[in-house]
């Protein structure tokens, strides 16, 4: 669907000027729409997960460990396919006001695509390199958005999201090296095309949403506070979009419905992108993996 039949819909949960800055910038942030009962609840779980990695020493299918992790000082950069580590992950991603952001901003027939909880840690200066989301899982229509959920309140100092406004109406990158090896993130000569300096930080209180279109070139910098900054991250698209590769972290929900109707017609948009790796082959780590050259 093009932007203007999105719009045609009433919007459930943003505001029409809301969903125009997303059309027109490519991302979005807006603060309270978590309600304070489900952003304890994913609090608590995520707590929950952290204290549970202190048994564990190696990353495995739910968690992807830094390099610094320890019983004493858990480092867990990501935990993967989070609507698979517990049914409330899944019932916040398909019955809350989440699903009905995604409506808004990619019409009323929704389609789960996967979903993971990144943590930045203080001290380990990790910082994730400019990159677009798409060239990962790439689908017949540019529709997918991710939706964050700060856990915590998010501010410039703690390495928010940012994003390069109108770049998702700019060119598809290829994310891998001279030698073709994937590196999830955009090379320098290519960066050096874009004016980084418009670059916007999605700051925010405890239960802001992001909203990030999938050709978005996004990026975040070092934590530089002492507190963890947790962020929860959902994919959705239109229905009538179809991934043509297989997912890096595919979920036991992923390709399900969420809202509306199955698509009956593929929407195919003749904009060419590149070929990721076959990660059903290859297996996948983390963006972090990927970005450190850990594959
Ligand atoms: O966690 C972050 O700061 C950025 C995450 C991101 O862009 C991604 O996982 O694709």
């Amino acid at each position: 669907m093009k932007p203007e039949a999105i719009r045609a819909n009433a919007p459930k949960i943003l505001t029409d000027a809301q969903r125009e800055a997303y059309f027109e910038t490519g991302f979005l942030a807006v603060e309270n729409l978590i309600p304070g009962e489900w952003l304890r609840r994913l609090n608590e779980l995520s707590d929950a997960f952290i204290e549970e990695s202190r048994a564990q020493a190696v990353s495995n299918e739910a968690l992807d460990l830094g390099p610094s992790h320890s019983p004493d000082q858990p480092h867990v950069r990501r935990l993967r396919a989070l609507v698979d580590r517990h049914p409330d992950f899944w019932r916040f991603a398909s019955e809350s006001v989440l699903a009905d952001i995604a409506a808004d901003l990619v019409g009323p027939d929704v389609k789960f695509h996967s979903s993971k909880l990144n943590y930045k840690w203080p001290g380990t200066g990790e910082i994730v390199q400019w990159h677009q989301d798409i060239p990962a899982w790439p689908h017949t229509n540019y529709s997918p958005v991710t939706l964050g959920v700060y856990l915590t309140d998010v501010p410039a100092e703690q390495g928010p999201l940012t994003c390069l406004p109108g770049s998702q109406n700019g060119p598809i990158f290829v994310h891998r090296d001279d030698q073709g090896a994937w590196t999830g993130s955009v090379r320098d000569a290519d960066m050096a095309t874009v004016d980084q300096s418009r670059a916007v930080d999605l700051v925010g209180r405890a239960g802001t949403v992001v909203a990030l279109n999938c050709r978005t070139l996004h990026a975040s910098r070092a934590n530089a506070t002492a507190q963890v900054r947790p962020v929860a991250l959902f994919v959705y698209s239109s229905a009538d979009a179809f991934a043509w590769m297989p997912a890096p972290t595919p979920t036991t929900h992923t390709g399900e419905i969420v809202r509306g109707a199955p698509a009956t017609i593929a929407h195919l948009d003749p904009t060419p992108c590149p070929v990721p790796p076959d990660w059903s082959r290859l297996g996948y780590g983390s963006i972090f993996v990927a970005q450190k050259a850990e594959m």
